[in-house]
């Protein structure tokens, strides 16, 4: 991708925390999320981006965000999406992240790639020894959207991930549907024995996270702890109900829209 087309479909990053309601809601990390320069959310940018070359406008949204996250001296893990057709990618794919990251000096082990696969691996070998030689640099793999994708059960046996995030289909309403909560509680077995972290997204509601966190799920990310914020770290309102949040969201507005879409790369 040339100079050119990176500038036509000019974008940047909007940050929301991940948090550990076990540990009075600090952020266990923050999700890079991209975002137009006016705002426009990730759908609309990727869109553009998939008429061009997209594997390369996906790895600058990752350098992007390394970047940011450094000027904004994030102290916690940073969270970056990679497409599943990317990884193992030869120039974009997790080792040229890992590389800008060593260039840029951002910590390689404070970051965690979100793999999403909405379409299958292209070469399922060669995406394996990246992984393999990313977590060797201290890096977290998750797997993203999990319960929206395709092939969920066996990304478990092929990619192995450390975390697992939750998509929020499986989330909302979960305080008052008992399949829900019975899924979650399964898929919350099976990751305690293999090791997996779990990460639930969407939460909305208070009564949303008190049904997780009975559940065992302490890592969520969400509107009731945060929106994304554009070049900026928000930090988590849960409680707030809305001022907390809106506050921070005005702080920003005059030079920014917030962020309001759902999240997502
Ligand atoms: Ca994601």
């Amino acid at each position: 991708m040339s100079d050119k087309n990176i500038r036509e479909c000019d974008f940047t990053i909007a940050f929301q925390p991940i948090v550990d309601v076990a540990s009075e809601s600090r952020p266990f990390a923050y999700e890079a999320l991209v975002r137009g320069l006016n705002g426009e959310g990730a759908s609309k940018i990727l869109a553009e981006a998939r008429t061009k070359d997209f594997q390369a406008f996906d790895s600058s949204c990752r350098k992007r965000a390394v970047e940011l996250a450094q000027r904004l001296k994030l102290s916690s893990h940073l969270s970056v999406n990679i497409s599943s057709e990317a990884v193992g990618h030869a120039s974009h794919g997790l080792i040229s992240t890992l590389d800008a990251a060593r260039t840029i000096g951002f910590p390689e082990e404070k970051l965690i790639f979100e793999i999403s696969e909405h379409r299958a691996i292209n070469d399922l070998c060669r995406a394996k020894d990246e992984i393999s030689v990313c977590k060797s640099r201290g890096s977290l793999i998750a797997y993203d959207d999990f319960g929206a994708g395709y092939n969920c059960i066996a990304a478990l046996l092929e990619i192995r991930p450390d975390i697992l995030k939750i998509d929020m289909s499986l989330i909302r309403g979960i305080d008052t549907d008992i399949r829900r909560r019975s899924i979650m509680s399964a898929i919350h077995d099976v990751c305690s024995r293999l090791h997996i972290a779990i990460i639930a997204e969407g939460i909305e509601t208070r009564q949303e996270m008190d049904a997780l966190r009975a559940l065992g799920v302490n890592l969520m990310q969400g509107y009731y702890f945060a929106r994304p914020i554009i070049e900026h770290l928000p930090m988590p309102a849960p409680d707030a109900d809305g001022p907390g949040i809106e506050r921070e969201a005005r702080a920003v507005e005059n030079k920014y829209q917030t962020a309001r879409d759902v999240p997502g790369c």
